[in-house]
């Protein structure tokens, strides 16, 4: 059945990994995937996690299907992280929110409902560069995707002019796709008064915004901060779409635990949209994995296990942060000539370098060092221990 079916392409991503896997040189760093590691270079279980988990295995909970949308009080935790417990939009019951397959997946949920519902055009609009799964993802929803100028290889930061100029060209009624914080690959976000000049003109243009927010917490340590543009486009007036996940800012990688919503224009707009995201679900794959979830409940409704997880998340957006000063200050002190400033000004978990393909391809040759041909490193897997190796590399492919 199956002789005309050709081999595909490796993840560009997940690839890197393999590669990685296969170099016997005990100085090698996988710079590749975008998952945190500690100092030592080892995964990350959070603290507040482990102790979720005590606390659920103690209750011999069962194991019976969720609903089709997930746990409610699981949807309506998620949501009330993303706008904040005071939202007048959650108090007024205007959200329809679904548990996702994680980022992915909830991202995939809501192309499946713009496909099927959305009355604008079926165009979705991306920053360029975007995270890698997004193109597919749509084009799997049924939509077209196009892009938007926003990233300056000039100044290894945010095309602000350009982005505005190319939204406002983007016919009106389309769905325009908006990192809420520390853009992947880029590292780069706007600033809090360009995300307000970027709410005036997407309301301006009859624009729909989607937030995939799949680092809350990560960037600022805050995950109030972090949230900034997605309350800021809320209270703007804006009805988003927002996908949420819990890989990152909890470590649930594998767990699969994430959200999408809607903000709709009434609580019967809600009801409505709601019963579509269901039926939607329900031939994908009937209902979303409990455990996950369970977690992410857990933490979020218990007083001291939040903010016990508010202070694992600020401690691995902190570590980022300084290995970032330490990798540009070594490579200033080995004497580079290019300028790095851009390692500390972007945000999140990746830096994006500026090195060509051929500098990151000499990187991993040479120095057995596994980044993806972009330019991008995943700086969750710097670490005090091989930092200074990696500024050396990075120092030689790029003299
Ligand atoms: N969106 C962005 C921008 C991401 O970087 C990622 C993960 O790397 C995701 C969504 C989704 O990840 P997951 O499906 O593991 O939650
Ligand atoms: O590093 C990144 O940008 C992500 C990581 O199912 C990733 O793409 C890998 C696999 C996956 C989701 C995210």
């Amino acid at each position: 059945w199956w002789s005309a079916v050709q081999m595909g392409p490796p993840d560009a991503i997940l690839g890197v990994t393999e590669a990685f896997k296969r170099d016997t040189n005990p100085k090698k760093i996988n710079l590749g995937v975008g998952a945190y590691r500690d100092d030592n270079g080892k995964p990350f279980i959070l603290p507040s996690v482990q102790k979720a988990e005590e606390i659920m295995a103690k209750k011999a909970l069962d194991k019976e299907y969720a609903p089709i949308s997930g746990p409610a009080d699981f949807c309506k935790l998620s949501i009330e992280l993303a706008l904040g417990e005071n939202s007048e939009e959650l108090k007024a019951g205007l959200n329809a929110t679904v548990q996702g397959i994680s980022g992915t997946g909830s991202l995939r949920v809501g192309g499946a409902f713009l496909s099927s519902f959305f009355p604008g055009n079926k165009e979705v609009y991306l920053p360029a560069p975007s995270w890698g799964n997004h193109t597919p993802i749509f084009k799997h929803s049924g939509l077209n995707v196009k892009s938007y100028r926003y990233y300056d290889p000039k100044t290894c930061g945010l095309d602000f002019q350009g982005a505005l100029d190319d939204i406002s060209k983007i016919p009106e009624r389309s769905t325009i796709l908006l990192h809420a914080c520390a853009h992947n690959p880029t590292g780069v976000d706007p600033t809090s008064e360009q995300w307000q000049e970027m709410s005036a003109l997407i309301k301006k243009k009859n624009l729909f915004p989607y937030f995939d927010m799949a680092y809350q917490g990560f960037a600022s340590g805050s995950v109030d901060k972090d949230a900034f543009a997605v309350r800021l486009f809320v209270r703007d007036g804006h009805q988003i779409a927002l996908a949420q996940s819990y890989a990152k800012n909890m470590g649930l990688y594998g767990e699969r635990a994430g959200a999408f919503s809607l903000i709709t224009s009434s609580k019967e707009e809600a009801d409505r949209t709601l019963s579509q995201l269901k039926i939607l679900i329900r031939p994908m794959y009937s209902n979303p994995p409990i455990h996950g979830a369970r977690i992410v409940s857990t933490i979020l409704s218990t007083p001291e296990l939040r903010s016990e997880w508010l202070g694992d998340v600020k401690e691995m957006a902190d570590r980022i942060i300084s290995i970032r000063s330490k990798l540009r200050s070594t490579l200033e002190n080995l004497g580079s000539k290019r300028n790095w400033q851009h390692i500390t000004d972007q945000i999140g978990m990746f830096c994006f370098t500026g090195m060509n393909a051929e500098q990151s391809t000499r990187l991993s040759n040479d120095f057995s060092i596994y980044l993806t041909k972009d330019g991008r490193i995943s700086m969750a897997g710097v670490t005090t221990k091989n930092v200074e190796y990696l500024a050396h590399g990075i120092n030689e492919v790029t003299k």
